[in-house]
């Protein structure tokens, strides 16, 4: 059995990103096929769907364990892969602090994605401005909670990579800037960023809804 992982992949979806960073920084690039799908739920993509019934990426395709999603399944299988338990800490404190940046970083990226919707993705006439403030208001209590109480030192986990990845797609798609909100989280940022990882694997092209 060849022991090569499929990565439904895409050039602009943070969440993609973050696993893609991921097994860069546990030296698995060589055993993954990258593929670029567009996806959205207003534009079947079938070849997505055959592996996701949720239609959506990133989606590995495993030689032992079938098809997984989402994001966070796939970078914790990888980090199981690469066998040192390196990106998501086996126990203690550091554990639960990881897991819980991973998930605010998710939240960042939902909630961008639905500022997204709100501004420009539905017709005009369909957008609901409210719905778009509420989104918002969430991106912003997530700058101030980060620049406050988030221990964003130590070794590289999957949190901080998740949130790395999250605050580049809010850059690269101009939602609320974190830069004046929160300069010691934008200090951070600048920093992680210039890993190899993030440099290597750099946002392009545009929704296609
Ligand atoms: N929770 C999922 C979110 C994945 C996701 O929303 N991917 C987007 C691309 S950024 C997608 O494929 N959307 C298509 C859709 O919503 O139908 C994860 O962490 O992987």
């Amino acid at each position: 059995m060849s022991d090569k992982l499929t990565l439904l992949y895409q050039s602009h979806s943070p969440y993609a990103r973050k696993v893609l960073v991921c097994a860069h920084e546990l030296g698995l690039t060589d055993r993954l096929d990258v593929i670029h799908h567009e996806t959205s739920p207003t534009n079947r993509n079938d070849a997505v769907f055959a592996r996701n019934p949720l239609g959506k990426v990133p989606v590995l395709v495993t030689p032992g364990a079938g098809a997984l999603f989402d994001s966070v399944v796939i970078c914790d299988y990888l980090d199981r892969l690469a066998g040192e338990g390196s990106l998501i800490p086996r126990e203690g404190p550091e554990r639960y602090e990881t897991l819980r940046l991973q998930a605010l970083a998710q939240g960042l990226c939902d909630a961008g994605i639905a500022v997204r919707w709100d501004t420009e993705r539905r017709p005009e006439a369909l957008r609901y401005p409210a719905l778009a403030a509420g989104q918002t208001t969430k991106l912003l209590e997530a700058y101030d909670y980060l620049e406050t109480q988030a221990h964003l030192d130590g070794p590289v986990t999957v949190g901080q990579i998740g949130l790395a990845t999250a605050l580049a797609w809010l850059s690269f798609r101009r939602l609320p800037d974190f830069r004046e909100r929160a300069p010691r989280l934008a200090g951070w940022y600048d920093r992680f960023n210039q890993r190899p990882s993030m440099r290597a694997t750099p946002y392009e092209g545009e929704t296609q809804d």
